[in-house]
């Protein structure tokens, strides 16, 4: 795509890629500081792109979803560079321009084709995916190498400012510092990142996307993060991850009104769920894993109130198969994917549970797939 778009040949391009993540635990508790357990995707966005000729300032985009549309931006033109335009997915590429820019960083023209085979809209980060895709092409070009924590925050950043999506770190963070064969325990306060084995060929890990599309543009994310903060203020912490349960409710009768103390209530249970979760997955112990995640979707639909009813459905089904451990929603809510924890042998009786069971009740397939912890954000080809 990017020679018949471009013209430019082969040998002078580069060629980087960067996952989407499922989390296995841990949701709603970045923006609160607090810990997330996911791992990178062996789907990848992947950027072919080669520098323009010397001294121009004209970045050119396309992508294989509409290859027929060509992006174009002035990187001499401030104009040019403010978030919004069309076709929505440039604004993650502009937006990664502007961050490196900021930090002064000179970024070439350039032309970039885009394609990925990370499901879009569907709660496992395609977004993340191209942002860090778009980071590891301008490092190639401003010939630097950043820290996958740094790449991951100008990531957020683009979110926040070009996207209008006030999120956390985790699907940056991930997206950047994945290891293959391993989930990753991020501390989204001190950015520390723990690998934890995931290699066990006994298990596996499937993720199912209810293919209800979900915007967390709308309010429901932004009122969530606030009633979180409101809470953390009331307790008198920083953040919900110095809270804990007893503080939560030693707080007088009325302090907070009851949907603002089931929020914090997830949260400060969820992080300790990924504690133990982690533990759990050290010690290969995957039926105390299984049961954490399943009581993490509980606090998802019933204090966090992000599920939806056809992810509830496949969450169980998911349950209802012999040899899963566990299953939940995965990521921001509101539609999107259910991850499930099972047995690798009871993997065609899940697939075909998904199959018989969901379709006939919700009027569509879930788009079902296994997958293994695949690498972050990398160079294919310099
Ligand atoms: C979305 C956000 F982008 C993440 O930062 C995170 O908050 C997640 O929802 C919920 O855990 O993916």
């Amino acid at each position: 795509m990017f020679e018949t778009t471009f013209g430019q040949n082969d040998a002078q391009t580069v060629a980087v890629a960067a996952p989407g993540r499922v989390n296995l635990i841990g949701e709603h508790t970045d923006y609160n500081d607090g810990f997330v357990l996911p791992l990178a995707l062996q789907k990848n966005t992947v950027l072919v792109g080669a520098k323009a000729a010397e001294g121009s300032t004209i970045v050119r985009l396309v992508s294989e979803m509409s290859p027929e549309d060509v992006a174009q931006f002035d990187l001499s033109k401030p104009d040019e560079l403010k978030p919004g335009g069309e076709p929505e997915w440039a604004n993650y590429v502009k937006g990664m321009v502007v961050m490196f820019q900021r930090q002064g960083y000179a970024v070439p023209g350039f032309d970039a084709a885009v394609s990925s085979d990370v499901p879009t809209g569907g709660g496992v980060s395609s977004s993340a995916a191209l942002e860090m895709a778009t980071g590891t092409l301008l490092e190639v070009f401003a010939d630097i190498t950043l820290e996958p924590s740094t790449k991951a925050k100008w990531g957020q950043s683009v979110e926040h400012e070009f996207v209008n999506l006030p999120c956390g770190i985790m699907d940056q963070l991930i997206s950047a510092a994945g290891q293959e064969g391993h989930a990753m325990m991020l501390d989204c306060r001190s950015f520390e990142i723990k690998p934890v084995p995931l290699d066990d060929p006994s298990v596996k890990i499937v993720v199912a996307n209810s293919m209800v599309k979900h915007s967390l543009s709308g309010s429901e994310y932004p009122e969530r993060r606030a009633q979180c903060y409101a809470a953390a203020k009331a307790l008198g912490v920083p953040h919900l991850r110095d809270a804990t349960m007893k503080m939560l409710d030693a707080l007088p009768e009325g302090t907070l009104d009851q949907k603002t103390y089931m929020r914090a209530r997830h949260v400060i249970t969820e992080n300790d769920r990924v504690v133990r979760f982690a533990q759990a997955l050290q010690e290969r112990d995957y039926i105390k894993a299984g049961l954490l995640m399943n009581d993490s979707h509980t606090s998802q639909r019933d204090d966090y109130e992000v599920s939806v009813p056809e992810i509830d459905h496949l969450v169980r089904i998911a349950q209802s198969v012999e040899g899963v451990y566990g299953a939940r929603l995965t990521g921001g809510g509101f539609g999107g994917c259910t991850v499930t924890l099972c047995q690798e042998n009871a993997v065609p009786a899940l697939f075909e549970a998904f199959k018989k069971e969901y379709e006939p009740t919700i009027g569509k397939e879930a788009l079902v797939f296994d997958t293994e912890a695949g690498p972050g954000a990398r160079v294919l080809k310099l």
